[in-house]
């Protein structure tokens, strides 16, 4: 279906509007996004389109919801002055009242606002850090008093990292791409770690850690900024949220943002942890969360970001193994090289990890 067939179908500001084009928003590894341009009388206006990827995210009707009520919640909030400068995901409703339109083919599509005036960081500096902290840390306390309840669990155990050991096991069985040889390090290396992956869970069955809404996805880019301000405005990619683990946050935050090279760098001399980066965002990340957190919280901030990228790893391992069935590649050894990298920043979260609880000891 054309582009603009499937604009049609949703309520925007007006319905008498003219179609300037499409672009590609690449970036992610799981949907297909779009940039839609119209021109409203004199405003132009634009909209972004998402293709929901129905293998990844199997109950799309159930994700909607889960946005619909977050942003509005959250919405709710920033209008009475809870985060001056801050915003929401704006999603459109269709012509009868949807939050989706389904394609010819059986595809799932969602329209939003798109955020104006925005960027993401390529190369973040400590400020941008510090502002992201404070940018996921708010959203967090925006969402303390959300009734969990509510929200679908919509890919079960999404961080529950002994869960996703359980699946490279099965992956290294079934060998499905016939790759096992290739990985023979890779999988020491996190059969190594097999203990890390249930300390988490173990402090959470203990009551030592509180399940709460989270975003789980908190990489960088998705955070957008504002151009004029410089300041994080939105917390974007909603497609996540559940009931969760604040670590879980935290942590795979820190794996994206303290990775001094690219998700994919072939070359893992490339990958360092960037400790100035850790300082700010947990300095940014305490000022708007420190009092939400619990003391074994506050503790595990620093395992969490060496627990979360191992999980990483392991996930792009798994995939690896599997043939590439879940994360989208663009040349074959992908999930490998991205496997790679997470592995050897996890060896380099591992070797300043005094230093970093030192560092949270100090603030806390
Ligand atoms: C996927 O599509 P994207 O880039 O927002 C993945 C995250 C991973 C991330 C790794 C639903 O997110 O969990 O951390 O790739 N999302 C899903 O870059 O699996
Ligand atoms: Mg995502």
């Amino acid at each position: 279906m054309e582009f603009q067939q499937i604009l049609r179908q949703f309520k925007l500001e007006s319905d008498d509007w003219q179609f300037l084009g499409q672009s590609d928003l690449p970036g992610g590894h799981i949907n297909n996004t779009y940039l839609l341009e119209t021109q409203q009388g004199d405003d132009v206006r634009r909209y972004v389109l998402q293709r929901i990827n129905v293998n990844v995210f199997k109950q799309p009707v159930q994700l909607m919801e889960n946005i619909r009520l977050v942003t509005g919640f959250v919405r709710k909030k920033l209008n009475a002055g809870a985060a001056p400068g801050q915003t929401t995901l704006t999603v459109y409703p269709t012509h009868d009242g949807q939050d989706y339109v389904i394609d010819a083919d059986g595809g799932y599509w969602r329209c939003y606002q798109y955020v104006e005036n925005s960027y993401s960081p390529q190369e973040p500096t400590e400020t941008d850090a510090y502002r992201a902290g404070h940018a996921f840390g708010t959203f967090m306390s925006l969402l303390d008093d959300f009734p969990a309840e509510q929200l679908h669990e919509t890919i079960p155990n999404f961080h529950n990292t002994a869960v996703r050991y359980e699946h490279l096991q099965e992956a290294i069985a079934n060998n499905a791409a016939g790759r096992l040889g290739e990985v023979t390090e890779e999988i020491a290396f996190a059969q190594a770690r097999k203990d890390d992956c249930s300390r988490l869970l173990n402090l959470c069955a203990a009551g030592e850690i509180p399940t709460r809404v989270t975003h789980n996805d908190t990489k960088l880019n998705n955070v957008l900024f504002d151009k004029t301000t410089q300041q994080a405005k939105c917390v974007i990619d909603l497609d996540t949220i559940m009931p969760g683990l604040a670590l879980y946050d935290y942590g795979d935050a820190l794996r994206f943002l303290g990775n001094t090279a690219r998700e994919d760098a072939r070359n893992t001399d490339e990958v360092q942890f960037a400790m100035p980066l850790f300082e700010a965002y947990t300095k940014g990340y305490l000022a708007a969360a420190r009092d939400a957190l619990t003391p074994t919280e506050l503790a595990m901030l620093p395992f969490s970001i060496k627990l979360m990228t191992l999980e990483c790893g392991m996930r792009f391992l798994t995939d690896y193994l599997n043939g590439d069935t879940y994360f989208r590649i663009h040349y074959p050894d992908h999930n490998l090289v991205r496997c790679r990298t997470q592995f050897k920043l996890v060896q380099e979260i591992e070797a300043r990890l005094g230093e970093m609880e030192a560092f949270v000891a100090g603030l806390a």
